[in-house]
């Protein structure tokens, strides 16, 4: 079933977008938890980390390339940023159509908080 971010890629909704070819749009995060907060998305609706194949590796190097340019252009990648993929219940994924967070612009401090 298609989510939001369809709708986005397709362009059928307004977005912040950064960047889109034919294999990826990347857009600003609705409720950013950075000054930098993008999503790099597979055109390809894939829904999560569970479904990705041997026949997606090009596609997900390119979203890692991608988000690799946008970190240079936002100007965080001196400073350094967090790559993000959430993957169902337990990983926090809120939408099921793939994506790489892309977090910077301030210390992110550590990567999780430990609650046992
Ligand atoms: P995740 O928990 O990894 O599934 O993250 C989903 C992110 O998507 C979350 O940070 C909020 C963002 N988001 C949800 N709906 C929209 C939307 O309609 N537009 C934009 N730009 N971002 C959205």
């Amino acid at each position: 079933m298609s989510t939001i971010f369809a709708k986005i890629i397709a362009g059928e909704i307004p977005s912040d977008m950064v960047f889109q070819d034919d294999q990826v749009t990347a857009f600003r995060d609705i409720s950013p938890q950075a000054p930098t907060h993008i999503l790099i998305v597979p055109n390809r609706e894939i829904p999560t980390a569970n479904d990705v194949s041997a026949a997606d590796e090009q596609l997900l190097g390119h979203m890692f390339v991608v988000a690799r340019q946008l970190a240079a252009e936002e100007e965080i990648d001196a400073n350094g940023y967090r790559l993000i993929i959430n993957c169902n219940e337990h990983g926090g994924q809120e939408v099921y159509h793939l994506h790489l967070h892309l977090l910077g612009g301030r210390p992110l401090g550590p990567m999780l908080t430990r609650r046992t």
